[in-house]
């Protein structure tokens, strides 16, 4: 769905290339469906058929793209400058771009006021209000096969200090955050967009360079979420008495 992190960064790869692509829009859960019928060997987006061979997950589609494609390339040519970018895509994919989920279907699930935002511009088969209005039981399942649990929840906040600080740090040495933007900055970005869309994170990250950047490489993100979270489980983020 037009929310979802990871399949932004699927549809930021392919617009980097300057490659046209069709976009199918799926709901959670529904979406695993589909993707089994489609023979794609996992359930997750981003899922692309690229002249008929199925590449899935973002970094896979990165790889593939610039395989097929290479320039504008998604990687510095030089090994080890290289190798540090592939380290902060892996952590992007890896580490924040779940803590994010978990927090956000956590949110999602617990306040489903701003859920219909996530889905603007998707052509889902149904008005948007109904499938915001019917998609609890998806959240729930949803949320529960991803882990968003109150335990894993309380840690992925508690990490997001520790997360952000590294962005910046590799903003400082020039690993993300130039020009153009490489498959690291396409990875992080919308997550952290997505991070920024709940309003019980968004201000521990817009102000700093990490939160800068990733408005630039994605001016819009769909959605918004009211604060949900309990007060005591933002403490490692809460912004320091004055
Ligand atoms: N880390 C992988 C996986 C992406 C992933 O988990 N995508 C989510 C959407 S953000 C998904 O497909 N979720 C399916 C589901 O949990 O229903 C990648 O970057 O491609």
């Amino acid at each position: 769905m037009p929310g979802s992190h990871a399949a932004t960064t699927g549809q930021l790869l392919f617009e980097f290339k300057g490659i046209s692509y069709k976009r199918t829009d799926l709901l959670p859960v529904v979406s695993w469906l589909v993707l089994k019928a489609l023979r794609f060997p996992d359930v997750t987006v981003p899922a692309a058929k690229i002249d008929g061979d199925r590449v899935q997950g973002t970094r896979a589609i990165a790889r593939e793209l610039d395989r097929r494609q290479p320039e504008p390339p998604l990687f510095p040519p030089e090994p080890d400058r290289r190798r540090v970018v592939e380290e902060a895509e892996r952590f992007g994919d890896e580490e924040l771009q779940q803590r994010v989920r978990e927090i956000f279907l956590w949110s999602a699930r617990k306040d489903r006021s701003g859920l219909v935002g996530y889905l603007e511009g998707g052509k889902i088969g149904m008005p948007h209000a109904v499938a915001a209005r019917t998609a609890g039981p998806f959240i729930a399942l949803d949320a529960r096969s991803r882990g968003a649990t109150d335990d894993n929840v309380r840690q992925a906040i508690a990490a997001l200090p520790e997360m952000l600080q590294r962005i910046d740090g590799w903003i400082e040495e020039g690993v993300l955050g130039g020009e153009p933007p490489n498959a690291a900055d396409l990875q992080i970005a919308p997550s952290l967009r997505l991070a920024m869309s709940l309003d019980d994170l968004r201000p521990a990250i817009e102000g700093r360079p990490a939160g800068r950047l990733a408005t630039k490489i994605v001016p819009h993100f769909p959605g918004r979420t009211p604060t949900v979270l309990p007060p005591e489980w933002l403490g490692p983020i809460a912004a320091p008495e004055r």
